[in-house]
């Protein structure tokens, strides 16, 4: 026992490698890479490889692979990514049936392992899954959360900031809704150096901008062919983890459990929170026009679908 933080990644895959690297660069704590026996060569490998790597430029954070949740215990962040990636052809909702099984298993060892933990997931489907995680874990509703949002919203800047030729830094976008094609990027919310992206790019340009984020998980997908993304996705995980462990209070936009906020119940849906040490602090709520009401709910009517197809 030490008296730094613990952050076990459950699944120690293309993103938990690249999570636990970014931990320890990042000197958020000690990590746990877990992940199932048949993948004990790989988390063990990975974790003497960031080891020896932490000699290089000094990291005293230390990484230990494991495949026995008691590793898991007492674990202040769990960050999930267990389950089957898409190949090309694939959907986020091919991966329910299989990814609903891990996370059956993750989510009754996290309960008995570690419940005191703010629990980040990443597995696909993910607003289904991150609903599957609160009820099966029994976790109270401001210590489990999905990330998608600051993914997508990274994107978003990224083509941003690419069309205009300017720092990504001045980049302000926000984007609501489920993890899927139908995803709310706001562009009335969003601004380069405060000024108003509607006046900045042309609207044929945005459009193909929107378009571009919203694929822009299947793009990645056609790229690799063996899996997805998973250098934005791994940093996208640690900037929430961070704020929580840092009490830093980042606006992010993430799955939370909406009880009634923007019309929706008992769902978990991707909306701007208030991270820090107590977790999902506070849900923002932003006035939409009639025309963001609508995508909204369109995207919610998918993510409905895909959840209401869970039986726990
Ligand atoms: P991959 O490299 O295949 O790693 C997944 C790991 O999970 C493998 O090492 C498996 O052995 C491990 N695993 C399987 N079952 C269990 C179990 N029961 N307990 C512990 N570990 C287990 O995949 P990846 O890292 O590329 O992707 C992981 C997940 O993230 C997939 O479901 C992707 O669809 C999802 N993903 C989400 C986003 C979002 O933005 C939400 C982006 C990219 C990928």
């Amino acid at each position: 026992q030490t008296g730094k933080k613990k952050i076990s990644l459950i699944g120690g895959g293309q993103i938990g490698g690249n999570l636990a690297l970014l931990a320890v660069q990042k000197s958020l704590g000690d990590v746990v890479l877990f992940d199932i026996p048949a993948a004990e060569g790989l988390v063990k490998g990975k974790a003497l490889d960031i080891n020896q790597l932490s000699a290089v430029d000094g990291y005293d954070c230390r990484v230990t692979g494991s495949t026995d949740w008691k590793d898991v215990a007492g674990s202040d962040v769990i960050i999930i990514t267990a389950g089957m990636p898409r190949k090309p052809g694939m959907s986020r909702e091919d991966l329910l049936d299989i990814n609903l099984k891990i996370m059956t298993d993750v989510a009754s060892n996290i309960k008995q392992h570690a419940p005191n933990a703010f629990v980040i997931n990443v597995a696909n489907p993910l607003d289904a899954m991150v609903f599957a995680l609160h009820k099966i874990a029994g976790l109270p509703k401001h210590m489990v959360v999905g990330m998608a949002g600051v993914l997508d919203t990274s994107r978003f800047k990224c083509f941003v900031a690419e069309a205009l030729g300017s720092s990504i830094r001045d980049v302000e976008a926000l984007v609501l809704g489920g993890h899927g094609d139908d995803m709310v990027p706001l562009v009335r919310h969003s601004t380069v150096g405060g000024v108003p992206l509607t006046e900045l790019i042309a609207k044929d340009k945005l459009d193909a901008i929107i378009q571009r984020t919203r694929t822009g998980g299947a793009e990645l997908v056609g790229l690799y062919k063996t899996g997805s993304a998973y250098f934005g996705p791994a940093a996208s995980a640690i900037a929430m983890a961070e704020s929580f462990l840092q009490d830093r209070k980042r606006v992010l936009p993430a799955a939370a459990l909406l009880e009634g906020q923007y019309g929706i119940k008992d769902y978990f849906f991707g909306v701007p929170v208030q991270i820090g040490a107590g977790g999902v602090e506070k849900i923002i709520t932003v006035e939409l026009n009639d025309g963001e009401k609508a995508e909204l709910e369109k995207s919610f009517q998918s993510v409905k679908k895909t959840v209401d197809s869970v039986k726990l």
